[in-house]
């Protein structure tokens, strides 16, 4: 097999190809369903998994060096950001995303660690500017340090809330003087593990007064992006705040922040709260809060947050479905917060994941939209609900009858015969049009 260095571009070849380092269906100019593969793709390189993670867990250390054997933080980060640019070109990966504390050394105190951050936005605004490639999104690691062990934005102690600020300011800048067209709200450990010493109450109170201080910052600043939650149901928390999609908009509409916060949708996290990741992107667009999407997968026999590639097509096509189905992505993408198992240990195996990842998400849209353009799926479902086109369900629907007039109607009727739901006639054609 090929050394990382020997591979200049991913290239498409076809789904006939046996060449490892090429694209057997992510053809990123070819248009399909009116555009090209890559803005109805929009995927994004994960920093931290790609660029810092060396594949430690909790029962022994890293698997892989990504210090570049550098000593000097600043030299080694600046290495590091070298490297993500050519690996972005190689695999010819048009965005990327990071936390703070992804692109910059961490200082004795915060003031040192904003300074890193500034010298290394810097030297980011000059590479992206050099190989033409775009930041997705931004977000504040408010979850890692020691500071935030009780919460970030939801801590006991405001000292850590306006620690947390000031972080979030500083990413917030970042996103602006890169152009990114979003931000993230991930949890953290916004979240609890007992009752017996928790607030609640105050806690989300605090988690939206914050949330809205960031929004009124990023748009006194001329930030026209969009901010997105997250959800996840738990870890590193027992109860996580932001828990799913629906719980995310009940959040979010309490407060009024419907306007400016959106979703950012994870396949692993939507596994986890016991939905599929099909049913949380439908929730968010069915609540018009569909943002943005870090694709990824579990595993269902493990009750944690794998972050594996996703290679299911069968996923990612229904995941395309829903995407195609919501419009596509406008300020949105596919983010890859995804990582190579820790055996998976080499340079090469970096590109060989994204290009698993890459091509899932590319079968997958095919798919989805030979799934659309083949009609049966939609047909189906409008004609199982055309009751409500017609008669009293035309008066239901257009809000003209009331509970005393469906009472006397309802007492003309005779039995009913509700439609077949006809489950596995749908599976069928999914698995024909998938196989066939
Ligand atoms: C954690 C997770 C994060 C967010 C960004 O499970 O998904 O990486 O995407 O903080
Ligand atoms: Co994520």
């Amino acid at each position: 097999m090929k050394q990382y260095a020997d591979v200049k571009e991913v290239r498409y070849e076809g789904k006939d190809s046996k060449e490892p380092f090429a694209f057997k269906y992510y053809d990123p100019d070819e248009v399909i369903d009116g555009k090209p593969m890559k803005d109805h793709l929009k995927f994004a390189m994960s920093y931290w998994h790609t660029i810092d993670a060396e594949g430690r867990d909790m029962f022994g250390p890293g698997t892989m060096d990504k210090s570049f054997g550098i000593t000097d933080p600043i030299a080694r980060y600046k290495a590091k950001a070298d490297f993500a640019f050519e690996l972005m070109n190689k695999l010819q990966l048009d965005y990327y995303c990071f936390h703070d504390v992804d692109i910059a050394p961490e200082g004795k105190t915060l003031k040192e660690s904003l300074g890193n951050l500034d010298i290394m936005v810097d030297y980011i605004f000059d590479l992206q500017k050099k190989h033409n490639k775009k930041c997705l999104w931004v977000t504040a690691n408010n979850f890692s340090d020691a500071t935030f062990m009780a919460g970030a934005a939801t801590s006991c102690e405001a000292d850590v809330f306006a620690v947390a600020a000031a972080k979030v300011r500083a990413c917030i800048d970042a996103a602006i003087k890169l152009g990114a067209t979003g931000y993230v709200f991930w949890g953290g450990r916004e979240g609890y593990e007992t009752l017996l010493n928790t607030d609640m109450e105050l806690e989300l109170d605090n988690l939206a007064r914050f949330l809205k201080m960031a929004r009124d910052y990023g748009r006194a600043k001329g930030y026209a992006g969009d901010f997105y939650l997250e959800p996840k149901p738990k870890e590193p928390t027992k109860h996580q705040y932001d828990f799913d999609a629906a719980t995310c908009m009940n959040f979010l509409r309490k407060y009024g922040l419907t306007d400016d916060f959106k979703l950012n949708i994870e396949a692993n996290h939507a596994t986890l709260a016991g939905h599929t990741f099909e049913h949380e992107l439908r929730t968010a667009i069915v609540n018009d809060a569909f943002g943005s999407i870090d694709a990824n997968q579990g595993d269902l026999l493990l009750g944690w947050d794998t972050d594996q590639f996703p290679t299911n097509v069968y996923d990612t096509t229904l995941c395309m479905l829903e995407v195609l189905r919501a419009g596509g992505f406008t300020n949105g993408g596919l983010n890859f917060d995804a990582k190579a198992r820790r055996v998976s240990n080499t340079f090469e195996d970096i590109l060989l994941a994204y290009i698993a990842g890459m091509d899932a998400f590319a079968l997958g849209l095919r798919k989805a939209v030979e799934i659309v353009e083949d009609g049966r799926l939609d047909q189906f479902v409008s004609e199982r609900y055309a009751s409500y086109t017609r008669g009293i369900g035309a008066e239901i629907f257009a809000g003209t009858t009331t509970l005393e007039a469906l009472s006397e109607y309802a007492k003309t009727l005779d039995r009913i015969d509700v439609p077949s739901g006809r489950q596995e006639y749908l599976e069928t054609i999914v698995n024909n049009i998938l196989f066939a």
